[in-house]
């Protein structure tokens, strides 16, 4: 790791540079254990680079983020685990953010994004990780709840050096060397591994399954292995198109909004289906197989007001009502999202950043307080804030398609039935889950007071 910039930060390493480095280890990592992960990130390089050439552009012109891009899952199996992630994770910048409920599809499992928040660390790179922990409670069978519950009492995911290492860096993360830092990576790294050694006996494992694949899935493996690891790409259309012809399982249906918009809005996203591993099982020594980890790709647009959600959810809401012929249902509700950046400003549809276009700064007096009418002078300009985001309906769709007895179209509702157990999940963290929404508002309300700011304005009104 290289040391940190000078000035702005007093500890030895950075987060940003931590969280870049640990994602990059992860990435070789998942790469060596899930071959196909490798294939698929060379057909994203490959897809994207010619969707570049006929731009007459190269990456060198895309932001630095985009070509270290990932984000990746795990599922944990208690709320000590889920305690300790949200403190590795905070110590490599990333942060909960956003509740998912997934007892909405059915399965006993809640969660939260853990991802960078702020403009700099996003710019940076902002790996995230959709992490997810069982709730027991939700188990119906009392036998397999108690056994699952036994099993992960006995389970140590962070390693004794690793502890140490968390309590230093938050007790004083100036005291952390170089050295300390690279071991934080290597210890963390095995939290992600996968084993193909269970810790349980093979009838364990048929009985936990038989409640729920997942179930079996987060209890009977040694570690929180990442079951998939996810590049972003500019055309997922392309990609899904590649990977099939490159014989991949590709899942049927790209999540997300539909195909051909001008303007990308939230998150598309597709996968290929998990692999059939081989797995030990402990005791009899017997083998079997698992299937859990899978390859998933993404393509990310603009990140939406409270307001462009309601509207997402409600067209995609008509959309399930016609499943059937879904990518006509789909593309029928979706009509009525605007599908221009002007219109989808003013409509107060998507969050924007907003600067000063330099050399007209200083041209005009006195100088209009309404965004819209700054934008028309051309003396300021924008562009849309990426999503940075999870879709729960999207979500519940990737679950389903890679579990072992499923098609892939599970029963998925758009709201949860029961209870939402947001607050419990906050009393597990012992931290607050920012939401998505508040994040997003407040960088577009920095890029406004910069605006502002460097105009002498005192405020500027938005659509
Ligand atoms: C997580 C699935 C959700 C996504 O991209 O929506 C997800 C899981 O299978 O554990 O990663
Ligand atoms: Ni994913």
């Amino acid at each position: 790791m290289t040391s940190n910039k000078q000035g702005s930060n007093p500890l030895p390493w950075d987060a940003d540079q931590l969280r870049s480095v640990f994602v990059h280890a992860l990435s070789d990592m998942y790469r060596e254990e899930v071959p196909l992960y490798g294939k698929l990130v060379d057909i994203v390089r490959t897809v994207d680079n010619s969707v570049l050439e006929k731009k007459g552009q190269s990456v060198d012109d895309l932001p630095i983020r985009h070509q270290v891009e990932r984000h990746g899952a795990i599922r944990l199996g208690t709320t000590h685990e889920m305690r300790q992630i949200s403190r590795l994770f905070a110590i490599m910048g990333m942060h909960p953010v956003g509740y998912y409920d997934l007892e909405m599809v059915g399965f006993p499992l809640h969660g939260t994004a853990f991802r960078p928040t702020s403009e700099e660390s996003l710019r940076q790179n902002p790996f995230r990780v959709f992490t997810t922990v069982l709730r027991p409670d939700l188990i119906v069978s009392s036998t397999v709840r108690e056994t699952a519950i036994e099993i992960l009492s006995r389970r140590e995911l962070f390693s004794p050096r690793l502890c140490e290492l968390m309590d230093q860096a938050e007790q004083d993360a100036g005291t952390l060397t170089q050295k300390d830092a690279d071991e934080l990576i290597v210890e963390a790294l095995k939290i992600f591994k996968w084993h193909s050694r269970s810790t349980v006996p093979l009838e364990t494992y048929l009985s936990l399954k038989q409640e729920h694949p997942m179930v079996a899935d987060i209890v009977c493996f040694p570690s929180a292995h990442i079951n998939h690891l996810t590049p972003r790409t500019l055309d997922i259309d392309a990609v899904q198109l590649e990977m099939i012809r490159q014989g991949l399982p590709a899942k049927e249906v790209i999540e997300g909004p539909p195909p051909g918009r001008k303007c990308e809005i939230l998150l598309r996203q597709t996968s290929f289906k998990a692999l059939e591993e081989q797995v030990v099982f402990s005791g009899s020594g017997v083998s079997g197989t698992h299937t859990a980890r899978f390859g998933e790709v993404e393509q990310r647009g603009a990140a939406v007001t409270r307001k462009g959600r309601d509207l997402y959810d409600r067209l995609l809401a008509a959309a399930v009502a016609n499943e059937d012929n879904w990518d006509p249902s789909l593309a029928h509700a979706f009509q009525e999202y605007p599908d221009g950046w002007t219109e989808l400003r003013k409509q107060g549809l998507v969050y924007f950043r907003y600067r000063v276009s330099q050399d007209v700064a200083s041209r005009r007096k006195p100088l209009p307080t309404d965004m819209e009418a700054l934008l028309q002078a051309g003396i300021v300009e924008c562009e849309p804030i990426t999503y940075e985001d999870f879709l729960p309906f999207s979500a519940a769709g990737i679950f389903a398609s890679n579990l072992a007895g499923t098609n892939g179209t599970a029963d998925r509702k758009l709201q949860a039935t029961g209870c939402s157990s947001r607050a419990e999940l906050v009393g597990v963290l012992g931290r607050e889950i920012l939401s998505e929404i508040d994040v997003y508002e407040a960088l577009q309300k920095a890029s406004v007071d910069e605006v502002a700011n460097a105009l002498g304005l005192e405020a500027i009104t938005l659509a």
